[in-house]
């Protein structure tokens, strides 16, 4: 067998640069001049945002994680021997892949290769973990796809060939509104064969006490992750917030079946930004609302596959029946 490092295993793949910081600066003059104000959950991650998100990850109280890697370790041979050894791996929003390798061990255990294909936005998080990925699996090959999910899903065709799981993981399906949800969705199932698969991580209804609690630490940590957008406001476009005149708010809306997320002015206040040529007004106790994260019901996980045009093979939950795996196959 031939040696190869762990470059000569890894492909980049960066469709056309988009210029982001005017995106970003068109969103927030748009959400701060709307009413109610918002500000859209995308912009949480820039460098510091992904590290604050890695250590919600860690929270004891964000059970989320905790879950889906356990329910992953469990089944993750199972999984796998549900498919042909020529599979490719496919990851929408892989982040630092931690969960990942549970799923690449279990593969790679039946194979003497595997091509894993992640894709992100985060172009620095994709690089990094991919190489630590490859020093580590001597038979990996890696096709990262730095870019939105739909700019990935345009490339699958061309990058895979043969069977493939595709994995979304970590119930990232919860940022999206439910009908959204459904027609991402859709768009995945439009790229699938008939014998490739769909693993989707969703977190469930539950309690509100254990909901709120896991959006609203007592580390202050998901306060810090919310606040840091005005952070990077500050940073990015010449913001004059000051972040100890805002706190972070974490409801459980149940009728709706999603955790909202607020930063509430503690005071009424106004605050520039240079590079919008733009002065906000806060009156005290108003919210700008940062964040949805939608919870399923066992109901709505079927009605969401229906409306996508899949069908749910096989569901793994935790011992705690908080968080759930779905097997997905085109109808
Ligand atoms: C990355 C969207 C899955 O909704 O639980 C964690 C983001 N926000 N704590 C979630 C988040 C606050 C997270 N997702």
């Amino acid at each position: 067998m031939t040696i190869s490092t762990p470059l000569e295993r890894f492909t980049l793949i960066a469709p056309e640069a988009e210029n982001h910081s005017d995106e970003f600066a068109r969103e927030v003059e748009a959400g701060l001049t709307g009413l109610p104000k918002s500000l859209s959950c995308r912009y949480f991650y820039d460098r510091e945002g992904s590290l604050l998100f890695e250590a919600i990850c860690e929270l004891p109280e964000y059970y989320l994680t905790r879950t889906e890697g356990e329910i992953l370790l469990e089944h993750a041979s199972e999984i796998a021997s549900r498919f042909s050894t020529d599979t490719t791996l496919v990851e929408l929003g892989s982040g630092s892949a931690a969960k990942t390798r549970i799923l690449l061990e279990a593969f790679l255990s039946r194979s003497d290769e595997l091509r894993y294909v992640p894709v992100d936005i985060s172009h620095t998080m994709l690089e990094e973990s991919s190489l630590t990925l490859l020093e580590e699996y001597a038979h990996l090959e890696i096709v990262a796809i730095a870019g939105e999910y739909h700019d990935g899903l345009r490339q699958l065709r061309a990058v895979v060939e043969g069977p493939k799981l595709i994995l979304w993981l970590g119930s990232n399906v919860g940022n999206f509104e439910r009908a959204e949800a459904a027609r991402f969705l859709r768009r995945v199932q439009d790229t699938m064969s008939p014998s490739d698969r769909l693993l989707v991580g969703i977190d469930l209804r539950k309690d509100r006490a254990i909901l709120e609690k896991a959006y609203d630490d007592s580390q202050g940590i998901t306060a810090q992750f919310n606040l840091n957008i005005l952070a990077r406001i500050n940073c990015e476009l010449g913001g004059h917030f000051d972040l100890e005149a805002f706190r972070h708010r974490a409801v459980y809306n149940e009728e709706i079946g999603r955790i909202e997320m607020y930063l509430v002015s503690t005071r009424a206040q106004r605050v520039a930004i240079d590079q919008l040529d733009l002065e906000v007004q806060f009156a005290a106790g108003e919210a700008v609302h940062t964040e949805n994260s939608y919870k399923y019901s066992f109901v709505e996980i079927e009605a969401l596959a229906a409306a996508a045009g899949l069908r749910l093979q096989r569901q793994w939950l935790d011992a705690g029946c908080r968080f759930s795996v779905n097997l997905f196959a085109p109808v």
